[in-house]
């Protein structure tokens, strides 16, 4: 037995096998079950009690020293394999696919709102979001004490005791101000971008977020007009079954003005969770736009008169996708987004 194991722990110490199948081949041959190891320990079993303890260690340790060296081949042999681009691999196999994004939820409702009033006829203006007071607060009939003028509500970039300061605008009427002053009436607009309000975030509000704010000013433009281009738009948005209803409300910009609800497309005026039992969901504020804002401008308010209306993009998103807090939004977190990947 002592020869045998000394040969066996030469053959186990000379080994060079390179491919896998090699290896193996020797594994099996060594220390299958049929293999030259085992047999040993079933020969083992039938050796005197004085030569068991001379050769017990012996072949534990010939066990151990052939199981580990075939690990360490086989080691060897993988990493040789993907090094060299080795015989595994399918170089004829179709590549891994690149990870696309998707558009974010909030791209979709804004492009949604601003499409479908470029098919009613509206053009589309963008503007600075760094404003002054001017276009954000004044030429929009805001009185001088109005709480959006504090630094609780507007985040200010120059200081709010001078002359026309600078700010970042707290809503896109800003933009429409400055299509009153240079475009040609009639005009039809829709501005869509990003506001800044000085709040704190949670899951109704944040503080930077997104509008679509519309304006139509021409000869005889009525409060009829109105209420007919919204719901028009709330059909086309939330589909054909839609109803809308007008609370009255107040703006500093427009008078007479409203909010406006739609149909709970969920519950179809039944009353259900999204709509707080109400069957009905606000979507938007609108209203006349006021003969001083007009004048401001430097547009005749005897000859013309003109709607307005504004909504933020979050909230429509919320209410077409049933999007229960704001804050999915801004966190990029991938299952979020990826339920929006067919939207495209
Ligand atoms: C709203 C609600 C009502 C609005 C007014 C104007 C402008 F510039 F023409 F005066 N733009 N947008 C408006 C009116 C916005 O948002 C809730």
């Amino acid at each position: 037995m002592k020869e045998r194991i000394e040969a066996l722990l030469a053959d186990v110490r000379g080994l060079v096998c390179k491919k896998e199948q090699e290896i193996e081949e020797a594994r099996v041959r060594l220390l299958g079950k049929k293999g030259e190891i085992t047999k040993l320990f079933e020969e083992f079993r039938t050796v005197d009690k004085e030569q068991k303890r001379l050769f017990g260690q012996a072949l534990n340790a010939l066990k151990q020293e052939a199981a580990q060296k075939i690990e360490e081949l086989k080691a060897v042999a993988q990493s040789g394999a993907s090094a060299n681009g080795g015989s595994k691999e399918d170089l004829t196999a179709p590549g891994d696919d690149y990870p696309l994004g998707s558009r974010h939820p909030v791209s979709i409702a804004r492009e949604e709102i601003v499409q479908i009033f470029r098919k009613f006829g509206y053009d589309v203006a963008e503007g600075p979001e760094v404003e002054d007071d001017w276009h954000v607060f004044e030429a929009l009939n805001f009185p001088p004490e109005h709480p959006a003028r504090e630094m609780q509500d507007t985040f200010f970039v120059t200081d709010n005791e001078q002359k026309n300061p600078i700010l970042l605008r707290t809503h896109t009427s800003c933009v429409q101000v400055r299509c009153m002053e240079t475009m040609k009436l009639p005009i039809r607009v829709v501005c869509p971008g990003r506001v800044f309000r000085n709040e704190a975030i949670s899951a109704r509000a944040h503080c930077i977020f997104h509008q679509v704010e519309g304006l139509y000013i021409d000869e005889g433009v009525t409060f009829a007009d109105m209420k007919q281009a919204i719901l028009l738009f709330a059909r086309e948005m939330f589909g054909p079954q839609t109803q809308i209803r007008m609370r009255p409300s107040y703006f500093p910009f427009t008078e007479p003005s409203a909010e406006v609800d739609v149909s709970c497309n969920i519950c179809h005026g039944k009353g259900c969770n999204i709509c707080k039992g109400t069957g009905w969901l606000e979507i938007l504020g609108c209203g006349m736009v006021d003969p001083n804002v007009l004048e401001a401008s430097g547009i005749d308010s005897k000859k013309y008169s003109g709607f307005a209306f504004g909504m933020g993009v979050e909230r429509i998103a919320m209410l077409k996708w049933q999007v229960k807090d704001l804050r999915h939004y801004f966190e990029n977190d991938m299952r979020f987004l990826k339920e929006f990947e067919t939207s495209i």
